[in-house]
């Protein structure tokens, strides 16, 4: 499979679990049958159904793939700027509560130093909100063919723009890891376990408190990413015996990062084999619907679930008809040619 097939499927992949978890966000035990219904439905390009619409988790993506593209380089001042003026443009994509401080508060310094205003956030411990994990995919991409302290230094950098914590901007990187290596995976099958060992070596490094970080916040929550990957681990051998209760109460379903990046990581790997309660043979449209079918955050975590199975399997597998229903397809599509092309 061709790296173009790869980031377009990563970015519609994410854009899609976006739109089509959205309209369930915040709920908990969806009925199976009303899903199952709501997603084959969809299959049908011809269904005249409500548009579905983005949110916030793709209006930032775009923002991040549209930077890179222009700029050609990483530039976080320039990446904060498009923040802004998207979210001024656009308020009602149901933006995060508290982010919204940050985007004033960058606004009124006139982005002297662009990470000031997050680090304000929650009384100077920073957000710990998934918002840095679900826009990441763009970085994945751009940095896929640099060494991991790159992917790293990059996706921290761009997180810290609004997330500030550590468990904000570590979750952000454990996407950004996620992606690169469904990317980068030659083959049809990926060993789930495999998987889930190359991310904890991965994380193991990254969780190591800085001196900086051990001043700032107090050396709280140490390696939280790495024992949520464990238990990934212990969920996958489990094989079919989990339930939705099961993964909820294990990994989480939430706003937060530790709550929500390792359970779209765990979505990914669990929808390559057929799940009893979703009726489906195509792997993407079941991750996206097994991420769905777990409540709570659906919209990031069906995107970020989303944009790691778009990378792995390509756009290829992505129905017709999920993209027919969503906005930003066209878009999505055309940055993601873009950055496969960029030539820098
Ligand atoms: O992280 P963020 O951009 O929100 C993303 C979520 C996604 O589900 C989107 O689809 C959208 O709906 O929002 O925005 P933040 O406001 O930084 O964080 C989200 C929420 O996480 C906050 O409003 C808090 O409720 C919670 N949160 C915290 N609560 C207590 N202490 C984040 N950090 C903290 C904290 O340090
Ligand atoms: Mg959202
Ligand atoms: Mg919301
Ligand atoms: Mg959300």
């Amino acid at each position: 499979m061709n790296l173009t097939s790869k980031f377009r499927g990563c970015l519609i992949g994410g854009l899609l679990g976006d739109c089509l978890g959205a309209p369930f966000e915040g709920e908990n035990r969806i009925s199976k049958s009303v899903l199952n219904s709501y997603f084959n439905r969809l299959l049908d390009p011809s269904l005249k159904v409500p548009y579905k619409s983005y949110t916030d988790d793709s209006a930032m993506t775009k923002c991040i793939a549209s930077s890179l593209v222009e700029k050609k380089e990483f530039h976080v001042t320039d990446i904060a700027k498009r923040f802004v003026k998207e979210y001024y443009a656009e308020p009602n994509r149901g933006y995060g509560k508290n982010v919204v401080d940050v985007f004033a508060a960058l606004r009124a310094s006139g982005f002297k130093d662009v990470f000031a205003p997050a680090a304000r956030q929650f009384g100077g411990t920073g957000s710990y909100g998934n918002g840095a994990a679900m826009r990441i995919a763009p970085i994945a991409l751009f940095t896929h063919s640099e060494p991991i302290p790159v992917v790293i230094d990059m996706s921290k950098q761009s997180a810290k723009v609004t997330h500030a914590n550590r468990l904000g901007y570590n979750g952000a990187i454990l996407q950004a890891v996620a992606i690169r290596d469904a990317l980068l995976h030659k083959g049809e099958n990926i060993n789930p376990l495999t998987f889930v060992e190359r991310l904890i070596s991965c994380m193991r490094m990254v969780e190591k408190y800085t001196e900086e970080e051990i001043i700032d916040h107090n050396k709280k929550s140490e390696y939280i990413y790495c024992s949520a990957l464990e238990k990934i681990k212990f969920l996958l051998e489990k094989g079919n015996d989990v339930s939705i209760s099961d993964v909820v109460d294990s990994l989480g379903n939430e706003i937060s990062a530790p709550g929500s990046v390792p359970t779209a990581i765990y979505v990914f790997l669990r929808a390559q084999k057929q799940i009893e309660a979703v009726e489906t043979d195509n792997p993407f449209q079941r991750t996206i619907h097994y991420a769905v079918s777990l409540g709570g955050d659906t919209d990031t975590i069906a995107a970020m679930a989303g944009n790691i199975a778009g990378a792995f399997y390509g756009v290829e597998k992505i129905p017709e008809g999920f993209m027919h229903h969503c906005e930003g397809v066209e878009e999505m599509n055309k940055l993601a040619k873009d950055l496969v092309n960029l030539d820098r």
